[in-house]
């Protein structure tokens, strides 16, 4: 059992982000056993759940011409505009049904501000608005994280290396992470964590 200050933080096992989701990620779904099985080792875990309105801006089809995939210019900087999913309260925002969300202490909820997206789970894409997971970790006492989940070159590399940054001790668990490697964003990203002192395993 890891000691009290480390938790396990399990980014987005959303239906979307599974084979047959709306933005679906290769073998998505072989991240949920190995999840369940780490989850029995920690003390506190953390989900997050990204969960957009369906006005969200970091979807296609709310800029009219645009392409699935394509890039896009926002206030805060390029951002990727991606098929509509996870919308709140549909199918695909739901965690996948392996996913034992019982032992999990808290659901933090991200990317429901219209204008803005948020792939890390501790700041929104402008890198400034928080989302209130630092605050909570703090005052639990938690000094070193371990996360994983999907998709690795997203939404777990800019929270592992946000939660660098912040001083937290960070490892990435590769093997319960997938990525959806758009355009080399995986080796990008490896290559990010590694120089934000991210342990990969
Ligand atoms: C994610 C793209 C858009 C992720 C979320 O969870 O990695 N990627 N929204
Ligand atoms: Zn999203």
């Amino acid at each position: 059992m890891n000691p009290a200050h480390h938790a396990l933080i399990a980014i987005d096992v959303q239906n979307d982000f599974c084979p047959g989701g709306a933005l679906a990620v290769t073998d998505g779904d072989a991240v949920v056993g190995a999840i369940n099985s780490l989850a029995a080792g920690f003390k506190t875990l953390v989900l997050t759940q990204d969960w957009h309105p369906a006005d969200h801006l970091s979807f296609a089809a709310n800029h009219p011409g645009a392409d699935p995939f394509s890039l896009t210019q926002m206030p805060y900087g390029p951002q990727v505009l991606w098929p509509t999913h996870c919308v709140q309260g549909s199918k695909g925002a739901q965690f996948h049904t392996g996913l034992n969300t019982d032992p999990a202490d808290l659901i933090l909820r991200k990317g429901f501000r219209p204008r803005i997206d948020s792939y890390s789970a501790f700041f929104e894409n402008d890198k400034t608005t928080p989302t209130g997971l630092h605050g909570y970790l703090q005052e639990r006492g938690i000094r070193e994280l371990t996360l994983a989940g999907l998709a690795t070159d997203f939404c777990v590399a800019y929270s592992a290396i946000d939660a660098a940054r912040l001083g937290y001790g960070v490892t990435v668990r590769l093997d319960a992470c997938r990525a959806i490697d758009l355009d080399g964003s995986l080796d990008a990203a490896l290559t990010d964590l590694s120089k934000a002192g991210v342990t990969l395993v």
